[in-house]
């Protein structure tokens, strides 16, 4: 019998982790007045229930899921702009406290649903009173247009049981363009958002002074 709770608990550690490591990241943009690929960011350990349908979907054995399924501990980073996922792709890259052993373009090639996202499966080592042990994470990059439409979809997927209807899987489908679409005009007015969002900033930063 698997002890779930012992079992989890590195993938907790391990969400934490890399939620510290990489809000850090976003706080040293704002130190040093730059603009930061990264709006924010969140983690979470996949539910037991979530983790035994998947296993059962899949045929993983349950004795396996640690090495077969990917997104136990699942991080995601959400960006304003379509290319700070490149910059927060290379940033992670150049990182030495874990492995990249995959990666999955999904924004290049999307999904049929629609769905748009970078995935970079991650080995990350958790210190343990048993030693060190490497566990897989997910990490997803996604624009906050991506999430709107994944969160959404999401839901209808949870609410019709993977089921979705052909009528509203098209207008699923349209939505995600409508969302690309909306990245791309973004990104077309970026120089001018950026300026917006610092003059912002800087009004605030006098403001806290005084
Ligand atoms: P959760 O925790 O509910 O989000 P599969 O799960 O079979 O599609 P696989 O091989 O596990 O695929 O890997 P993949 O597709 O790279 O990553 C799985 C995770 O990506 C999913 O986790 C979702 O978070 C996200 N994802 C992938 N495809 C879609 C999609 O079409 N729509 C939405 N909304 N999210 C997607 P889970 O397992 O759904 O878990």
């Amino acid at each position: 019998m698997l002890d779930w709770d012992i079992m989890l608990t590195p993938y907790k550690q391990a969400v934490n982790e890399l939620k510290i490591k990489l809000k850090g990241l976003r706080d040293q943009y704002q130190l040093t007045s730059r603009q930061t690929p990264i709006e924010f960011v969140m983690g979470r350990v996949k539910p037991v229930s979530s983790i035994i349908e998947k296993a059962r979907r899949k045929n993983i054995p349950l004795d396996e899921v640690e090495e077969l399924m990917q997104d136990i501990a699942g991080v995601r980073i959400m960006c304003q702009f379509v290319g700070d996922i490149d910059t927060v792709v290379e940033l992670i890259k150049r990182r030495t406290d874990f492995e990249i052993v995959e990666e999955r373009d999904y924004i290049k090639h999307k999904k049929r649903s629609g769905y748009r996202s970078y995935h970079l499966i991650l080995r990350y080592p958790v210190q343990t009173i048993e030693g060190e042990k490497r566990i897989l994470v997910e990490l997803q990059i996604r624009t906050l247009a991506m999430n709107f439409w994944a969160t959404i979809e999401h839901s209808l997927q949870y609410k019709y049981a993977g089921q979705i209807p052909e009528k509203v899987e098209r207008r699923l489908q349209r939505a995600a363009e409508a969302a690309f679409q909306l990245d791309e005009e973004m990104s077309k007015i970026r120089g001018e958002v950026q300026e917006a969002q610092e003059i912002i900033s800087k009004t605030k930063e006098n403001d806290r002074q005084h």
